[in-house]
């Protein structure tokens, strides 16, 4: 089913000049890239964002994370595409994820994990608009 989902190249992997090479492997998977920009979140946009981690140990810390520089929100489109980029981003922690994952090669751990990728059709919905307003998608 041809589906879209919101990636986030993380501030960590933004900073080792990763865009490209992140990109690059969500293209030879086939899939197509929808709409992308560079933004540097704010606190309040951080604390929107993640605001289903509330109240967790690690949600201040995450949020210090994602607004310590820019990072690469983009739109990806193909047939499975929720499941194929978090199957490319690899488990959250880069210690026990798959080989050849861009979380085992690039993340440094659970926080500074270099990605993001939507978990369910909704979650995308939402995240996509979070970031992009109908017009900058093509
Ligand atoms: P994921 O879907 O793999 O990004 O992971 P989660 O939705 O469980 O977590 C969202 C983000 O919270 C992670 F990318 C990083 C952060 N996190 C931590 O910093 N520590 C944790 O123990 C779990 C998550």
């Amino acid at each position: 089913m041809c589906e879209r989902t919101l990636l986030i190249v993380k501030p960590d992997a933004v900073g080792k000049n990763l865009i490209g090479e992140i990109l690059r492997r969500i293209e030879a998977k086939g899939f197509k890239i929808v709409g992308m920009k560079m933004h540097h979140l704010s606190k309040v946009e951080a604390e929107t964002f993640y605001a289903v981690h509330k109240g967790r140990p690690f949600y201040e810390p995450l949020i210090q994370f994602m607004i310590e520089g820019p990072c690469v929100p983009v739109v990806v489109e193909g047939d499975n595409v929720i499941e194929g980029i978090r199957e490319l981003n690899g488990t959250t922690d880069p210690a026990i994820a798959d080989e050849g994952t861009i979380r085992k090669d690039f993340a440094e751990n659970t926080r500074r994990n270099a990605v993001h990728a939507s978990d369910s059709a909704e979650s995308a919905a939402k995240e996509i608009e979070f970031f992009f307003p109908e017009y900058e998608l093509i």
